[in-house]
């Protein structure tokens, strides 16, 4: 049911006098008339206050992995509101989901990881993991290792400690950032990056270039790498499979750190529990959020791995770190409910074996040969649709990022979210999406990127 209680054009003139919307041109999008309204959601569809549909194939962003409207999470949220819906973990105390919790992750995570400290924003565990990697060498005796290395298009979040690792440069210069001792390398983005080599060749020469860095700056002021197994928000960078052994190999040589952030990758989006075990890392730390409850509640983690936190807990004394919400128990139960769903569904199985690549399958048959599409690649459910000017030579179009958003604007006025990344159209859709509703988003997909090479007089 449509919301009722204002028009579409109230809500737009409310929200334009006093809601600063993330990532936005403030005036750009008053002078547009103003945001879309969404009201409700159910399985893999949105519905806005004029009622249209639309086949949300971003999972809100990144996130919704079970899907809108699910009773099990809900029922949870419910359940624990009436029980005990705060209490902290300060002061040595704590509550029961968020213990559980904790225990469910660590046995979901790679072995070796034992122990987890919980915050509320993917930005917050990224943050949480810089402070600890640069303690774990303080307590270590090495204080002078505290640089931390992202790497361009990387995505941590907006906090000053997130936003100084994610390697946007436009995020860079508001505020002044990055803080000091922080380090950007190239990603393995061999479409963008990887000219005429071969894509495994390349994935072994990316890591070259952390190296180097490394040699540059001296190991002995490394405190760590910190890298999403498949780059999202950067443009879902998928990384050529030679790629993360010697990421690995050069972490374990010169002692340093190694970092995943799975706030996009975890919780089944590639057909895997992590990015981590898709690739066979094994990280000193994790940070994960976003598909931990599926988006209904705030919540994230930072796992760490038995070396970090033996030397923490053993010579650390007092760790003054946490927030309010740590631990939430409401947004814990959320998790263990989603994690539930999850597992007896299913859905990681399913990712893995069916609709991943049935997804990846269907992109390839409906866009290979079109004419302003560049290359398609998709891992589990995580893909990429890259828009080009020339197929063969892989120019770029002119204006960067003008064309991806005419394609997000077909999409959104053909029922479709796909959000752009410069011009690479990403996709990211729930996980319970079915073959029959990849079919679906496919031929909108189509729709939405024929209109677009229409509108450049491509078709
Ligand atoms: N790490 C990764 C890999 C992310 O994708 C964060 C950390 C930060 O999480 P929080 O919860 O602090 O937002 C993210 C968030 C986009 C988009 O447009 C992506 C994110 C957030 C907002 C927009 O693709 N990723």
């Amino acid at each position: 049911m449509p919301d009722t209680t204002h028009s579409t054009a109230e809500w737009r003139a409310l929200d334009t006098a006093h809601h600063l919307h993330p990532f936005t041109d403030f005036k750009g999008l008053a002078a547009e008339g103003g945001s879309r309204i969404i009201v409700r959601g159910d399985g893999i569809h949105l519905w806005d206050s004029d009622g249209n549909r639309l086949l949300d194939g971003m999972a809100g962003l990144w996130c919704v992995n079970v899907g809108y409207g699910h009773p099990k999470l809900a029922e949870a949220a419910h359940r624990q509101m009436l029980e005990l819906p705060y209490y902290n973990s300060f002061f040595k105390t704590t509550t029961p989901p968020a213990i559980e919790l904790a225990r469910r992750l660590v046995d979901l995570t790679p072995d070796g990881l034992n122990h987890v400290m919980f915050a509320n924003s993917g930005s917050e565990a990224a943050d949480g993991a810089i402070r600890l990697a640069r303690h774990f060498w303080t307590l270590a005796g090495q204080p002078r290792k505290q640089i931390i290395i992202g790497r361009t298009h990387g995505y941590h979040g907006v906090t000053l400690g997130a936003a100084s690792l994610s390697g946007m440069a436009p995020m860079h210069r508001q505020g002044g950032l990055p803080l000091p001792d922080f380090d950007h390398v190239m990603p393995p983005y061999w479409y963008g990056f990887g000219g005429d080599a071969d894509p495994e060749a390349f994935g072994r020469q990316a890591p070259a270039a952390l190296e180097q860095r490394i040699r540059d700056l001296g190991a002995e002021r490394v405190a760590a790498f910190v890298g999403e197994p498949i780059q999202g928000a950067g443009g879902v960078i998928i990384p050529p499979e030679s790629y993360w052994p010697e990421i690995q190999r050069i972490c374990r040589d010169h002692d340093i750190l190694l970092i995943c952030d799975e706030v996009i990758c975890g919780f089944g989006r590639t057909g895997h529990w992590f990015g981590a075990d898709r690739y066979g890392i094994r990280p000193d730390i994790m940070t994960m959020a976003k598909g931990i409850t599926s988006g209904y509640v705030p919540l994230s983690a930072t796992v760490l791995g038995d070396r970090v936190a033996d030397l923490l807990i053993e010579r650390g004394g007092e760790y003054f770190h946490g927030f309010t919400y740590s631990g939430h128990p409401v947004a814990a139960a959320v998790a263990i409910a989603n994690l539930d769903v999850i597992e007896s569904a299913g859905l990681i199985p399913r990712v893995r074996t069916d609709t991943g690549p049935y997804l990846l399958q269907c992109l390839r048959e409906a866009l290979a040969d079109h004419p302003i599409v560049g290359e398609i690649r998709a891992e589990g459910l995580i893909g990429a649709v890259e828009l080009v000017a020339d197929k063969t030579t892989r120019q770029r179009f002119p204006d960067e990022g003008a064309v991806g958003l005419m394609c997000r604007d077909h999409c959104f006025a053909n029922g479709l979210v796909m959000r752009a990344v410069r011009d690479t159209m990403v996709l990211a859709p729930p996980l319970i999406i079915t073959r029959s509703q990849i079919d679906e988003l496919v031929s909108l997909a189509r729709v939405a990127i024929d209109a677009t090479a229409r509108g450049l007089g491509r078709l």
